[in-house]
Parts: structure tokens; C-alpha cells; sequence
């Protein structure tokens, strides 16, 4: 079911920004950087002004802190150490690049975001739901997303695309995880699909390429008809 416009422009009036903030979420190898590509392509020919960045990273200082996290050299820390660095990571994104493309009216399309901290480091990795929610807080403030797509794969099926792209290289850090920790991930992505729906869209990602883009178009113009006015078809 559709939120109502007013619910899904709340955020960006919190902001105070014109630009808007899409998220893509899910586990390893649900495509998301693949969709990215299609909706910023689309959004383009629409006349709209992306921005597409990717977390951990985005910026010069949290690419490096994503070389830490993703080779493995953090996991010492336990999962809420780790969140904290994701949160460090994530807070000079949104100071260097997120917010003042924001401000400057352009859309930012970001491959995952705080989602994935709840997910990874909370719900699979056991870090306490209440500091995992404390420092999103923090961190994000009034940064939340305006529309999330949640591509929801089966991991086997995920950590299979991953590994035939991978063309045998060794797994980062989360890739390695068992079985049980991904499926763990889908549970945790779908619970925040449910307690935000508002903002969160859940799309089957086992179906083609072309028809998993056509129906994020459709929930994109969906959540955002009076910007997207010239994108009809
Ligand atoms: N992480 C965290 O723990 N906490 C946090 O707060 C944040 C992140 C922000 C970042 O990894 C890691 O950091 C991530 C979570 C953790 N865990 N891991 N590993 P990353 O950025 O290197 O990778 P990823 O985010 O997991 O994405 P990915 O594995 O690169 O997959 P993807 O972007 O979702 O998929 P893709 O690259 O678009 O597609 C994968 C392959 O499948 C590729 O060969 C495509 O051509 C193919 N593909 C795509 N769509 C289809 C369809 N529809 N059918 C068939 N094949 C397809």
C-alpha cells in the first residue's frame, strides 16, 4: 500500500532541503548496484540531478575507514565497535557530500545506508538494539531517507551473484558470514520494511533485471508525483 504523500515528504521537510534522498538496501548480490544504475538513468532523462554515492564510503575519509571495515580489520572491535565506525563513516557523508547535494537540489541515490547498520551490526551481528537505535539518532538525525527500495533476495541466490561476479576472489568481511547471519539479515530487513512503511518499498529481486527497474520507476514516481511530472509516459 501506498504511505500518503504527506508521509513520504516528511523527512525532506525536516531537512529543509529540495533535493530528495533515495536509499537502496539488502542483502549481498540483490542487485542494488545494478538498480541504482537504472533509476539514476531514469531519473536523468526526467530531468532530475543525481547524485549516486554508496555507503560504507562516498567520501575520501569514510573510504578509507570502508578499507578497515571491509577487510576484516574491525571485527575485533564486536559488532557495536564496528557500528561505530560505519556511524564515523557515515557522518562525514553526510557532511561532505550528502547534505550539500541535498541542499543544492540535486537527488542523492545512495547503495545502503543506517538500514544496514540496524541489520548488519544490530539485528545479525547482536549489537543492542537500543545503542544500534541511540546512535542512528546521532548520527543521522534528520537525514532520514525519503524512500527506501529493499531488494529482497533469497541469500543463497544473493551470495551466489556475488560469488559468479566475484570471479573467485576471496569474500570481504560480511560475504564470509554463514548461512544463518544472511538469512538473519533478509528477517531483519523485511522487520524494518514493516515498522517503516512509509518509507520502505520491498521489490522481488529474483525476477529480470528490466522488470525489477520498471516497477522501482513506478514506486519512485509513485512516492514522488509532483517533482516526477515530467517523467510520465
Ligand atoms: N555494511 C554493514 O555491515 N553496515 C553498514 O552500516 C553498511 C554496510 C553501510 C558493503 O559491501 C558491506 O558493508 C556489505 C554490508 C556492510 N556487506 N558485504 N559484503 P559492498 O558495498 O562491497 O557490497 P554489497 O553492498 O553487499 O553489494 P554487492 O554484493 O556488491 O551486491 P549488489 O550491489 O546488491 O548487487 P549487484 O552488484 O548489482 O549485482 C550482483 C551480481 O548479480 C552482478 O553480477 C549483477 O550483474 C547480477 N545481477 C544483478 N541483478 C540481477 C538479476 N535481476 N538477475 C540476475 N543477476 C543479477
Amino acid at each position: 500500500m501506498n504511505a500518503p504523500v504527506s508521509d513520504m515528504q516528511a523527512a525532506a521537510v525536516a531537512r529543509n532541503a529540495p533535493g530528495r534522498f533515495v536509499t537502496f538496501e539488502g542483502g549481498e548480490g540483490a542487485g542494488k548496484s545494478t538498480q541504482m544504475r537504472r533509476l539514476a538513468s531514469r531519473l536523468e532523462e526526467a530531468g532530475v540531478r543525481v547524485v549516486a554515492t554508496r555507503e560504507p564510503g562516498g567520501s575520501p575519509r569514510a573510504e578509507v575507514l570502508r578499507r578497515a571495515l571491509l577487510s576484516g580489520k574491525a571485527a575485533g572491535l564486536g559488532a557495536f565497535g564496528e557500528a561505530v565506525l560505519f556511524g564515523a563513516a557515515r557522518i562525514d557523508h553526510i557532511d561532505t557530500l550528502i547534505r550539500p547535494a541535498l541542499a543544492g537540489g540535486a537527488w542523492v541515490i545512495c547503495d545502503r545506508f543506517a538500514d544496514s547498520t540496524r541489520a548488519y551490526q544490530g539485528a545479525a551481528g547482536k549489537a543492542k538494539p537500543e545503542l544500534i537505535a541511540a546512535l542512528e539518532r546521532v548520527v543521522v538525525g534528520p537525514m532520514k531517507p525519503d524512500l527506501t527500495i529493499l531488494l529482497d533476495l533469497d541469500p543463497e541466490a544473493g551470495l551466489a551473484r556475488a560469488r559468479a561476479r566475484a570471479g573467485g576472489d576471496a569474500a570481504d568481511r560480511f560475504e564470509g558470514e554463514q548461512l544463518a547471519f544472511h538469512t538473519a539479515l533478509r528477517t531483519a530487513f523485511l522487520d524494518i520494511a514493516r515498522q517503516e512503511p512509509g518509507r520502505v518499498r520491498v521489490v522481488d529481486a529474483a525476477r529480470a533485471e528490466h522488470e525489477i527497474a520498471d516497477e522501482i520507476w513506478a514506486l519512485t514516481r509513485a512516492a514522488f508525483p509532483a517533482e516526477l511530472k515530467r517523467g510520465e509516459q
